[in-house]
């Protein structure tokens, strides 16, 4: 062998051995995972409660996203061999149920998991700790209950290409993936803006014997809320508030997606309920940019934003509207309050003088 491709060799085999050991921490967490107890509960270094599900700082669906997007790791390796080893997407859907089933298996938090030597009533694992606790070589099983197993598969199914939506249901965690083209499922759900109708199957991971797009008869009336993951921001904001016969209006979105792979992000506006004309945005990082050039005063105008991933996903915003030419109204009694608070006042620094 010449020297020169000799150095190529251990250049590639360095690149290699770099970006294996890139990928085996997660970017933004170390493994195993720390948790501070504060108000008497247990949060992780992200800042997210693992003993309740609800709130703003709860793990429903906020821990999905400690796997996805830039601190995606090893749950979504998993998910991404998958990908890359089944063409067929009913078959791959398949085959990572039947995996997670395969590798971990049912058990109560409150039997399982110990925090300073204290049970956990309720505790929740992110993916990237369910697929570390499995051990493939060692044979070594990992043990959750619904929502450890529904964040795991969520995970794995979006790496492989298949849209995830968290679920949570009365006293269950579970979730869905997009897969229409199933023909075994008993329900066909639609989800709100997702720019798609019913396609959407359930995945119950908690028993062995579940198939891929069976709902529960408890959750078959649609009592649940669905949180699709493939976008972990989607901020839309527009400025000036109150835009007059004279004003350009700047719409900025911030835009991260799950896959780290946004494709498109579009400003579609309508002006007197007419038509809406589709403005591609412009990029700078993760913030997208477009301008609704101005109108004569009294123009209504509505619009949304409208994003899609590498894997076809869209959503769209909420629809926001204004008028051209509308001034800042003072709320009622604002100006009477101020009033009284400055008389209030006068008479406190009066009555401070005189003593
Ligand atoms: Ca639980
Ligand atoms: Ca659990
Ligand atoms: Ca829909």
């Amino acid at each position: 062998m010449t020297r020169l491709p000799t150095l190529m060799m251990l250049i590639i085999l360095l690149a290699v051995c770099l970006a294996k050991e890139t990928y085996s921490f997660p970017s933004g967490e170390n493994y195993p995972p720390t948790f501070t107890f504060r108000n008497g509960a247990w949060y992780d270094t992200w800042g997210f409660n693992r003993n309740y599900y609800g709130e703003q700082d709860g793990y429903m669906p906020n821990i999905a996203y400690e796997t996805l997007g830039p601190d995606r790791e090893l749950a979504y390796g998993l998910g991404e061999w998958f990908k890359s080893n089944y063409g067929n997407t009913v078959r791959r859907a398949t085959a990572i149920l039947r995996y997670v089933q395969r590798w971990t298996s049912y058990g109560y938090d409150s039997d399982n998991v110990y925090m300073n030597g204290v049970a956990q009533e309720e505790w929740a694992w992110n993916a990237d700790e369910m697929a570390h606790m499995l051990n493939e070589t060692t044979n070594t099983i990992a043990v959750g209950d619904c929502e450890d197993l529904a964040f795991l598969c969520a995970t794995m199914y979006m790496a492989a290409g298949i849209d995830a939506a968290m679920v949570l249901a009365p006293q269950h965690v579970a979730l869905l993936i997009w897969l229409p083209e199933y023909s075994n499922a008993n329900c066909y759900w639609d989800l709100p803006d997702d720019g798609r109708t019913a396609g959407w199957i359930w995945v119950e991971a908690t028993c062995s014997q579940n198939p891929i797009g069976w709902t529960p008869p408890e959750f078959a009336g649609g009592d649940w809320t669905a949180y699709p993951l493939g976008f972990i921001e989607f901020n839309v904001q527009y400025l000036p508030q109150l835009p007059q016969a004279e004003d350009d209006v700047v719409v900025t979105a911030r835009v991260v997606s799950s896959r780290a792979s946004v494709s498109t992000v579009s400003l579609n506006y309508s002006i007197q309920d007419g038509p809406y004309n589709e403005l591609l945005m412009e990029a700078e990082g993760s913030t997208y940019e477009a301008i609704i050039p101005k109108q004569p005063d009294g123009t209504r105008l509505v619009f949304y934003v409208s994003a899609t991933d590498s894997e076809g996903l869209i959503r769209k915003s909420e629809r926001f509207e204004y008028t051209v030419g509308q001034e800042f109204k003072i709320p009622p009694f604002a100006l009477e309050a101020l009033i009284l608070i400055f008389i209030f006042v006068l008479f406190i620094a009066l009555l401070a003088k005189r003593k």
